[in-house]
């Protein structure tokens, strides 16, 4: 099944509506991220992301009609029978019209929302094309990262958080960033197809961007897929969402989508930086490593890091 992500003017209107509102209702000040709202979904930054976003207001609707109707039914038959009026109840057992309307009516509405919801969903597993490969890996608790296709191949680096213990324990005061800053977000170019593969390395931890749509368990032993094309530039915030252990909630997940020249300077300097630690390592002076090419950096880094492992 195609999926066709080009919003219809109407459904994007009513999505900035929905996200201005909720901005204004949750927003207490300046925010380097994308946590601006403790009311709602994240204002979505890719089509998939925004599809979900209108599907969880469709959703929500359909809810809202049912919780209506069956409550004010039985509100009404509550009222309107009751014994002080002396209604006299009916006395009927096994009504089969009746007990097949209310198999029907809900076995019409799952099928209609999955209908409706199933193409999104497989479009979500589409990860073919993607410009560039990264790999996942979650920690006990931290994240992994490596660059495996495309640009800034060979890359890697871990993630972990940089909020001070004290601010935890309450001895500091706590930033807007506390418990969301990293030491080193993943940088990815704007406009471009991220495919993600996800495992991990010790238990059960789950990879969540949701300005982006994505959520995928990571998973020892085996490998999931997943990716995003983020429309706009900025830094996104997750979460690990797989319980898994005593720092669950202190290994966040920061992605920093960033113009595609903002990306190649970026990788440069990592590719520079990568460069620098290996020829310590090999006792070469940091003059003599900046001399040499950036190919070659690649595959060394990669040798050594694959020798130390
Ligand atoms: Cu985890």
């Amino acid at each position: 099944m195609k999926v066709d992500f080009g919003l219809s003017a109407i459904r994007k209107t009513l999505i900035i509506i929905f996200s201005r509102v909720t901005l204004l209702l949750g927003c207490g000040g300046a925010f380097a991220n994308d946590l601006t709202t403790k009311y709602n979904l994240r204002e979505p930054a890719s089509a998939i992301a925004a599809e979900l976003y209108f599907m969880h207001y469709v959703l929500m609707g359909i809810c809202l009609v049912i919780f209506v109707v069956v409550f004010g039914f039985m509100f009404y038959s509550i009222y309107a029978h009751r014994k002080s009026k002396g209604f006299k109840p009916a006395d009927f057992h096994e009504n089969t019209t009746m007990e097949i309307t209310w198999t029907l009516i809900p076995f019409l509405i799952v099928l209609g929302i999955g209908i409706y919801a199933t193409p999104v969903v497989m479009a979500q597993k589409d990860t073919s094309n993607a410009e560039l490969t990264i790999k996942v890996t979650g920690y006990q608790w931290k994240w992994g990262y490596e660059y495996l296709k495309g640009e800034g191949e060979g890359i890697k680096f871990l993630q972990t958080l940089t909020t001070p213990y004290d601010q935890r324990i309450n001895n500091e005061d706590k930033t807007n960033e506390y418990l969301i800053e990293v030491d080193n977000p993943l940088v990815v170019p704007v406009n471009k197809k991220i495919r993600v593969v996800i495992t991990a390395n010790d238990v059960i931890h789950a990879w969540s961007l949701p300005a982006v749509g994505v959520k995928q368990d990571a998973i020892p032993g085996f490998v999931r897929d997943a990716w995003f094309k983020a429309e706009r530039t900025g830094t996104f915030i997750g979460q690990c969402s797989e319980l898994c252990g005593k720092d669950h909630a202190f290994m966040p997940i920061s992605v920093k989508v960033v113009t595609s020249e903002e990306y190649t300077d970026w990788v440069n300097k990592k590719i520079a930086v990568t460069k620098q630690s290996v020829d310590v390592a090999e006792g070469r002076s940091s003059n003599e490593a900046l001399k040499d090419g950036e190919s070659v950096v690649i595959s060394k880094f990669t040798e050594k890091q694959g020798g130390k492992e």
